[in-house]
């Protein structure tokens, strides 16, 4: 029975994750990051001076059918340049994207950082964007126009 209700629980999260029923005609992709090598206060961002073990979570805040479409990476174990390259979903000109860095912990995971992500013709056109807030020094994300139309 506890078995049976992890394992419910492990496919509601990763269900979770990839559920987006939003329709972009652009794909919103975390590539990289440089984390700062300590939390703002001076304090290691976990015990024993190791790193963090950061991961992003991006929310559609604007413009959505769906106000819960959210998407998480992987976490990428003790590192200050964690690398995902990972969908996190289809945008649109005009959508606003809450983007959150955290460092994952057992009780209270550490939130590195947050920005709000307006998607504009210009983000669109550059393509490639880095975003620099809290104690991320450096963000990268790809914006790729998809190859088919959604319909
Ligand atoms: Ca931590
Ligand atoms: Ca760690």
């Amino acid at each position: 029975m506890r078995y049976l209700l992890l394992g419910t629980l492990a496919a509601v999260i990763v269900f979770s994750n990839f559920s987006t029923s939003y329709a972009g005609d652009h794909t919103l992709i975390a590539n990289s990051a440089t984390i700062q090598p300590k939390k703002s206060s001076g304090a290691d961002w976990d015990a024993l001076n190791n790193p963090p073990d950061p991961f992003v979570i991006a929310s559609l805040i604007v413009k959505t059918p769906d106000p819960k479409v959210k998407a998480e990476t992987s976490v990428q174990k003790d590192t200050l340049t964690p690398k995902w390259t990972e969908k996190l979903m289809d945008v649109n000109v005009g959508d606003e994207v809450l983007i959150q860095v955290w460092d994952k912990d057992i009780l209270q995971h550490d939130l590195i950082g947050e920005t709000k992500l307006v998607i504009t013709k210009k983000t669109i056109e550059d393509g490639e964007l880095m975003l620099s807030f809290g104690d991320v020094k450096e963000l990268k994300l790809t914006i790729l126009k998809k190859t088919k139309p959604v319909k």
